[in-house]
């Protein structure tokens, strides 16, 4: 059995075949290297003549490939490597590296350590870290790049999302899935180097791709952090309740005359609203609290 399992997505990709080339150089004699291919005949045709084993995507999009992907490896390690020219293969070594310390569940390359000059677009940087940010809070993690191209995870780790379905979140699927279950997710410094000669093939929209992962990411907290999302949301409604509660009183106060009826309504409901959440946001923690001492039981 290989320690390792490289899964490598592709999709009419100009410089998978030399990423592959140089994958195989490196880890050939010592991992199991397997490439999800979705291209069309040429673009198939160049990583054939490679010699590492090709698959033929039958779903869809870059998550669904991964996961087709490792659930045919065999590692106790099973990772994966954007072969867009974009990440380094010496980092590589040191992602897995990390996770062979035994620290960590999952580990994955932070993109931000060392980007080269443009290699991310100011609004793509923006968006990565909100989306990260995000799932910090959400999930209790303190990573800085919740999107890389390049990650590992245990065996173990992975057995325990094995038949999840896929959603369109990108790294983010196998983060969520993963901090959902209590496992360990942390992140090293990598290079980052600018796409050359091609376009995204993730997506054509990535303003859309981000909000869908943003939607997926709060979904999955409800379950795992109710207290972060009702609360939250509890918390903004009473201020803003209260905002406009005081808005009323102080024109009250300033006229003598009660005139605004309907906004001391709206006020009066919005904390009342906001009180209820914060409470279903507690009553859901501890409920989740039990159900976690009960299955470690
Ligand atoms: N098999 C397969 N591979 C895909 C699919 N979508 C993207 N890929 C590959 O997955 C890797 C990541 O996609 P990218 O387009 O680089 O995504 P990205 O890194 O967010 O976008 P850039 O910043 O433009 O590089 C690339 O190697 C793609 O060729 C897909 O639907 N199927
Ligand atoms: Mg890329």
């Amino acid at each position: 059995m290989p320690e390792l399992s490289i899964i490598v997505p592709t999709k009419n990709e100009p410089s998978a075949r030399k990423s592959v080339l140089e994958l195989l150089k490196a880890f050939g004699n010592s991992a199991e290297i397997i490439i999800v291919d979705k291209s069309d005949a040429r673009h198939r045709k160049e990583l054939a003549g490679t010699g590492a084993l090709v698959l033929s995507q039958e779903s869809d999009g870059y998550e669904n490939a991964l996961m087709e992907g490792f659930r045919l490896s065999k590692g106790d390690i099973i990772g994966t490597l954007d072969p867009d020219g974009t990440y380094s293969i010496s980092d590589f070594g040191r992602v897995v590296a990390e996770l062979r310390k035994g620290k960590a569940d999952f580990v994955s390359g932070n993109r931000f350590a060392h980007p080269s000059r443009g290699a991310m677009t100011p609004s793509i940087a923006f968006g990565n870290r909100f989306l990260t940010g995000l799932f910090n809070i959400l999930y209790r993690k303190n990573i800085h790049d919740a999107l890389s191209g390049s990650f590992v995870m245990t065996r173990k780790a992975f057995e325990a999302m094995r038949d999840e379905e896929p959603y369109r979140a990108g790294t983010m699927f196998f983060e969520i899935e993963l901090a959902r279950r209590g496992y360990r997710i942390i992140d090293v410094p990598i290079g980052y180097k600018p796409r050359v000669g091609s376009t995204s093939r993730i997506t054509r929209a990535k303003p859309i791709y981000g909000l869908n992962i943003a939607s997926h990411s709060i979904r999955y907290a409800r379950d795992y952090n109710p207290l972060v999302i009702f609360g939250g949301t509890g918390l903004v409604l009473v201020v803003i309740g209260l905002v406009l509660g005081l808005f009323v009183i102080g024109n009250y106060l300033h006229t003598g005359a009660l005139t605004e009826i309907g906004r001391a309504l709206i006020a009066f409901m919005l904390v009342v609203l906001g009180f209820l959440s914060i409470i279903s946001g507690l009553i859901l923690d501890l409920l989740l609290q039990i159900e976690k001492k009960l299955y470690r039981k």
